[in-house]
């Protein structure tokens, strides 16, 4: 009996995370269309790279505990833990990366639940990205489901930034040197000084006069 239940347990789980899997593809086709469509109609691609990410099951777990979840309750892992599709949107610009964000937020089937702004407000350690989680529209055999994904958009100055410090936070296990601290936050500047710059650089060389480019407004943090 004891191995029915943990076999109807796996199973539930894997139903589970195939929802986030397919909510995950719905955005990643999304982005894809946005991007052919740009390239198609502008010539320009404003998406350097994207990619996705289950949360894994060993993670998942460790956030199930960490919000005192004990029962393998799925509406409760459903409705708190909003992170397990993540698809990750590197952009050229900063002004690609509001605009990638608007055409994805303000389509109809596109229900967005939280916006975080961490380009208008970096964190503390100076991480910066633009952070919303949208439910999408899955369409099953058993009807349609919304299903929550984490979008993040971000440059490729900002992707390059976070990367390094998510390796040196791990190496150190999450108490990282202050000197470190330090040079990740002036590296963190470095960067955000070098997008303006090539963004500035790119309009020049495509003639748009700076006069007439305002600076993409930033997301209200919800
Ligand atoms: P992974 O491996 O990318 O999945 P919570 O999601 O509840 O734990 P919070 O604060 O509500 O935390 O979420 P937030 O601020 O939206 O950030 C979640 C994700 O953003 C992280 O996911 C990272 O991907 C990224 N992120 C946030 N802050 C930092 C940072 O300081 N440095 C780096 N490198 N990335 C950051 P996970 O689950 O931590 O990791």
């Amino acid at each position: 009996d004891a191995i029915r239940q943990t076999r109807e347990l796996r199973d539930e789980f894997q139903r589970f995370l195939r929802e986030y899997e397919f909510g995950m593809r719905e955005v990643e086709t999304k982005i894809s269309i946005l991007r052919d469509e740009f390239l198609h109609d502008h010539s320009y691609n404003p998406i350097e790279h994207v990619k996705s990410r289950l949360k894994t099951p060993d993670s998942i777990v460790e956030k199930i505990a960490r919000k005192g979840i004990e029962e393998p309750d799925f509406d409760r892992i459903r409705e708190e833990i909003t992170d397990i599709a993540g698809v990750r949107v590197t952009c050229s610009f900063v002004a690609d990366v509001y605009r990638l964000f608007d055409l994805l937020t303000k389509q109809d089937d596109i229900t967005v639940r939280t916006v975080k702004d961490y380009i208008a407000a970096p964190k503390p350690n100076g991480y910066k990205s633009l952070h919303a989680i949208i439910e999408v529209p899955v369409f099953l055999s058993t009807g349609p489901l919304s299903v929550p994904v984490e979008v993040q958009f971000r440059t490729i100055a900002m992707d390059f930034w976070a990367s390094l410090e998510h390796k040196i936070y791990y190496k150190f296990s999450n108490r990282v040197p202050s000197h470190l601290v330090e040079s990740l936050s002036d590296a963190a500047d470095a960067a955000s000084e070098l997008d303006a710059r090539m963004e500035r650089l790119h309009r020049e060389a495509h003639g748009v006069p700076r006069k007439q480019l305002p600076a993409p407004a930033p997301r209200v943090v919800q």
